[in-house]
């Protein structure tokens, strides 16, 4: 039986209307100067991946904005081209957030002064935004199209050094992809993609009695990671600061490496992004390479995270060589990969289509026995997970399926606010109530229902 949310009919004009407005609102109150803050209470610093999905949907009101929050992200970027997946904010207190500045304790780098930035990556979903925000700047007009090739040509440099960071030092299987080495890094953090892998991670709760949560003040416990999740979390970063977080040699003293399917596929993304990039800023042959490289990655992905017992993609855990067992919502990712051969994106589409997701994806298969209809990644429905399976749809020609599934995520967060995340049967709001991403988001579903330019004919 599907128990996901039913179909829904066309979108009324004023509700698209209030739900621009409400978008817009929020947007206004998360804005910090130069960056944008995930949310006022929960997250007060700048986060990486967040500051990609928000710049897409702030280009249609505000691009200055949107260039200066990648800019501000990008000014943070450490020498080796990786870019940290928090920034944080001089302005607010150590205790605001936890694990905060002190504990990441990383060095100065470039101009930056110490305890500036985080020392993880979160996806790569940077070269995408930047194209996005590209692409619908020079709507505003000449002044909007000069600011955008100024902004373009600036961090045009700065995502191929993020690239190659990911692609060279981050290979740590080898296999031509990236791990990550903290599950913060996959922006999906207690998926139960992880649970294998990091039942080899040694939990030590006296790490908390040592640091105090701060997320449990301002949020329902129900709702976040568990005390044992955390302590795991918190040694991990102890492991990998332990080094000044270098990579070389990292998976003989760290204990978490893992190659994501979403996160990849979102690198290989980033590679087509780039092409385009390129080729606007008329360097032909630096094209022809980012698209050598996506069908690389893309092979890659293939070759080591499908699984063709289950019929879907999985985290491959690099110290054992092994494919996790969860079914999780980053198992359908490289459906945004145009190169993805037919066979494998009709298995997709099954799963999908299973009772085990339907549209809009939970972040976990709803028929596991731990599926958590409230807790963060392992069962509630994300709105920026939803906004790239609409692309992987819209990349293989399921129009009608990518609309209803648009349709389907503008009534969910106009009927129940710009939440973090949604129950995924009754759709209530969950996490923070007033945040980001699905605000900028929820402007993109409203403006552009345009298709990807590399996607397969439909
Ligand atoms: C840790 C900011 C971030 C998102 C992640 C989401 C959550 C942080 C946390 O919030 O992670 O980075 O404290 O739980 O999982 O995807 O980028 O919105």
């Amino acid at each position: 039986m599907h128990d996901h949310l039913p179909p829904t009919p066309a979108l009324k004009p004023d509700m698209s209307a209030e739900l621009w407005n409400s978008a817009v609102r929020v947007l206004e109150t998360n804005w910090a100067g130069d960056h944008m803050v995930p949310s006022r209470r929960l997250y007060p610093h700048q986060w990486s991946w967040d500051a990609a999905f928000i710049a897409i949907g702030l280009a249609y009101v505000n691009p200055t904005r949107a260039w200066r929050d990648l800019r501000s992200l990008f000014e943070a970027q450490w020498p080796d081209g990786r870019v940290p997946h928090i920034v944080f904010d001089p302005a607010t207190a150590e205790a605001d957030y936890f694990p905060g500045p002190a504990f990441w304790d990383v060095p100065a780098y470039g101009n930056r002064a110490a305890r500036g930035s985080t020392g993880i990556v979160q996806p790569p979903m940077h070269a995408i935004a930047a194209w996005e925000v590209y692409r619908h700047a020079a709507a505003h007009g000449a002044n909007c199209a000069q600011e955008a090739r100024t902004e373009l040509e600036w961090l045009y440099p700065r995502l191929v050094a993020q690239q190659r960071y990911l692609t060279t030092d981050r290979n740590l299987g080898r296999g031509g992809l990236a791990s990550i080495v903290h599950p913060w890094e996959s922006g999906l953090d207690n998926s139960p993609a992880w649970d294998e892998a990091m039942a080899n991670v040694p939990a030590d709760l006296a790490l908390l009695s040592q640091y105090r949560r701060r997320d449990l003040d301002v949020s329902d416990a129900a709702h976040r990671p568990t005390d044992l999740d955390y302590s795991r979390y918190v040694g991990l970063v102890v492991s990998y600061r332990a080094e000044g977080y270098a990579d070389a040699g990292l998976l003989d003293r760290h204990a978490f490496a893992v190659e994501c399917p979403a996160f990849n596929s979102i690198l290989a993304s980033a590679e087509l992004a780039l092409a385009q990039i390129a080729g606007e800023l008329g360097r032909t042959a630096e094209a022809a390479t980012h698209r050598h490289r996506a069908a690389q990655i893309t092979a890659a992905i293939i070759r080591r995270l499908w699984n063709e017992e289950t019929g879907t993609f999985h985290a491959l855990d690099v110290h054992t060589g092994k494919l996790t067992p969860a079914n999780c919502v980053s198992g359908l990712l490289p459906l945004m990969l145009p190169d993805l051969p037919a066979d494998l994106v009709q298995a997709i589409m099954n799963e999908m289509r299973s009772n085990r997701f339907g549209l809009p994806v939970p972040s976990y298969d709803r028929t596991a026995p731990d599926f958590d209809t409230m807790r963060y990644w392992r069962g509630p429905v994300w709105i920026n997970v939803n906004w790239l399976v609409r692309r992987g749809l819209l990349m293989h020609g399921f129009r009608d399926e990518a609309e209803d599934l648009r349709t389907a995520m503008v009534r969910l967060v106009h009927r129940n606010g710009h939440f973090e995340y949604f129950h995924p049967t009754t759709g209530e709001g969950l996490g923070a109530p007033t945040f980001s991403w699905t605000a900028a988001l929820s402007l993109d579903l409203l403006a552009d229902r345009s298709v990807p330019a590399y996607a397969k004919a439909g």
